[in-house]
């Protein structure tokens, strides 16, 4: 449970950041409010979609390539987890490296302590020192690391195409300081592909992802006494060719204003609020981005399907 500080701060940000977001033209959200309650839920269920076929193929991936990851990664190594991971992908790793210590990641304290609970009961004598940190922005590991040891980052389920190119180049300088030289990273990216399978990932015909998206403007009328008609906006999946990323919008149906707090947002019919985008990587773009933050793309991995990759960087 979040306390009484920590909640007040949260929704003074939230608020902050939706009155900023729908100030500007064109209207925009961060994709973090998305995840509420409700949000991870609705998250979760895209993720066994179908149409959503990035978290079962980058699975996949490391479930094929988890011995070669570990060579990769060195004897030992500690283990670094930014975003803290649901089991599955995080056990896969865990047999292949056995690492001598384990660092998850995670803003959500409570997530974090039933994540690294979890992982405790199933590789019992694995030391683990979680970390409750935004890992978009400054924070330190714990002092006492290992000197010796290897250091592993792991950054799956391609949250780095969530990232705009300035917080992708800040996380990977800041990776690449944490985990020092020598140190290693396996990060999931989405590859680019046909725009059929990639629009379809975030417009699926179960509407799914529409409810997940849509959601965000439930939470603004309950979290900040907002009156976004119920119905009147619609999800939206495009592409944009010049930032290589699908994009969710909004789009409001017809014109209509919306009160928060004391103000009026006035939207046109068509009018969109982009909420999310995500990028998608060939790992010689990723090089590029990569490079200038002190890393080296030595490997890919990928599925047969070349849909996904799992990169292995090198300080
Ligand atoms: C969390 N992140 C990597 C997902 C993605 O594919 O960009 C979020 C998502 N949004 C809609 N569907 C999935």
């Amino acid at each position: 449970m979040l306390d009484a500080a920590e909640l007040s701060w949260q929704r003074d940000a939230f608020r902050d950041d939706v009155i900023a977001g729908l100030s500007r033209t064109p209207k925009t959200l961060p994709s973090r409010w998305l995840y509420d309650d409700r949000g991870c839920r609705l998250f979760e269920e895209i993720t066994q979609l179908d149409e959503y076929y990035p978290t079962r193929t980058e699975t996949a991936i490391l479930r094929d390539h988890a011995a070669a990851m570990a060579r990769f990664c060195g004897a030992a190594p500690v283990l670094v987890e930014y975003g803290a991971g649901a089991a599955v992908k995080t056990t896969i790793l865990l047999e292949a490296l056995r690492p001598r210590l384990y660092v998850p990641v995670d803003i959500a304290g409570d997530f974090l302590a039933q994540s690294a609970a979890r992982i405790a009961r199933r590789f019992p004598g694995l030391p683990i020192r979680p970390v409750i940190a935004d890992f978009t922005a400054d924070f330190d590991l714990p002092a006492d690391l290992p000197a010796s040891a290897p250091r592993c980052g792991f950054f799956p389920g391609s949250t780095i195409g969530n990232l705009d190119a300035a917080e992708t180049s800040a996380f990977l300088h800041r990776m690449r300081a944490q985990l020092g030289p020598g140190g290693t990273a396996l990060i999931g990216v989405d590859l680019r592909k046909d725009l059929g399978t990639l629009l379809a990932a975030y417009d699926d015909c179960k509407g799914v992802t529409a409810a997940f998206d849509l959601n965000v403007l439930t939470r603004i009328n309950r979290e900040l006494d907002a009156d976004f008609p119920p119905g009147g906006f619609r999800h939206e999946a495009r592409w944009n060719a010049a930032e290589s990323a699908v994009e969710m919008h909004l789009v409001s149906r017809e014109d209509c204003v919306v009160t928060l707090q004391g103000r009026r947002f006035a939207f046109r019919a068509g009018e969109s609020i982009h909420t999310e985008s995500s990028r998608k990587y060939d790992l010689d773009g990723l090089a590029d981005v990569a490079g200038p933050c002190g890393w080296v793309v030595e490997q890919g991995w990928t599925d047969s399907n070349r849909l996904f990759a799992v990169a292995g960087l090198r300080a």
